[in-house]
């Protein structure tokens, strides 16, 4: 049973938070809970627009401008890559990344009870960007179906195969065990993964103990993604929320928005 830790908004569990944010029953439709369940990921559809697209560029163009050698260092900083982290700080146009309604219930059917974990971007850069295959969980793997994590990626430009799209291996959430233990080499590519090829404006839900991995760019352009990661209640968060929340942010949002990020 998920033990529930009461944030600030203590008459507010996760289920009325949900509803005061939107989501409604039979979201985020069968479709795609049957994707997450069997492969451990799934495109979301009509959450990501066109204005969003853009208003994402223009706000992480500004912030790699500023931060420059220091984007990233708030989680951790991947060389070959420029980060940005702490996103629900620096930004309005984030919040929909931890309050919309289709994927706060897509990260409910893998979690059930959830806090926002962080909020950041990775650019594979120009020639660089291969990951091993990894879990976004460090701890012990979980049981089938208890899962502690997961992450959405938005796609902030078309994934192709020659810039570093995102590799996967379908139904390896459900494996019970994490790549660097089952495989020799988990930079080697693996029999079973599929590369996530999509256009820009694209959003992927996947379960936190999906094998995948970046892959390297090998354009001339970086390729750019949004990451809104979750982890189940109780679990430290990548970004303590509460002790990075700032005035503003604290001041702009609901106690449901709230109550996602634990603050
Ligand atoms: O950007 C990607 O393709 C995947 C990034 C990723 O999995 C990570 O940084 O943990």
């Amino acid at each position: 049973m998920t033990t529930v830790r009461t944030g600030s908004c203590t008459d507010a569990g996760i289920g009325r938070t949900l509803a005061e944010l939107g989501v409604r029953p039979g979201m985020p439709g069968p479709d795609v809970i049957e994707r997450l369940d069997e492969d451990g990921y799934a495109f979301l559809p009509d959450v990501f627009t066109p204005t969003m697209l853009e208003a994402f560029r223009a706000r992480l163009a500004r912030l790699t401008a500023a931060e420059g050698a220091r984007g990233g260092s708030e989680v951790g900083q991947e060389s070959g890559t420029m980060r940005l982290s702490d996103l629900v700080n620096k930004g309005t146009e984030f919040d929909v990344c931890f309050t919309s309604p289709v994927l706060l219930a897509g990260v409910a059917h893998i979690l059930d009870d959830f806090t926002l974990s962080s909020v950041s971007s990775r650019a594979a850069l120009p020639g660089e960007g291969h990951q091993a295959l990894h879990a976004d969980w460090s701890g012990e793997s979980p049981a089938p179906g208890v899962y502690q994590a997961c992450n959405s990626m938005w796609f902030l430009d078309d994934f192709v195969e020659e810039n570093g799209a995102t590799r996967v291996v379908p139904g390896s959430h459900r494996w019970g065990r994490a790549p660097e233990e089952a495989l020799d080499d988990p930079f080697a590519p693996h029999p079973d993964e599929r590369l996530v090829l999509a256009p820009a404006g694209s959003l992927l839900l996947f379960n936190g103990h999906l094998w995948h991995g970046g892959t390297r760019n090998r354009t001339g352009s970086p390729r750019r993604a949004l990451h809104a990661y979750f982890t189940r209640r109780g679990n430290p968060q990548q970004l303590d929320q509460a002790r990075y929340a700032r005035p503003e942010t604290r001041a702009r949002l609901s106690p449901a928005a709230r109550f996602v990020l634990d603050i």
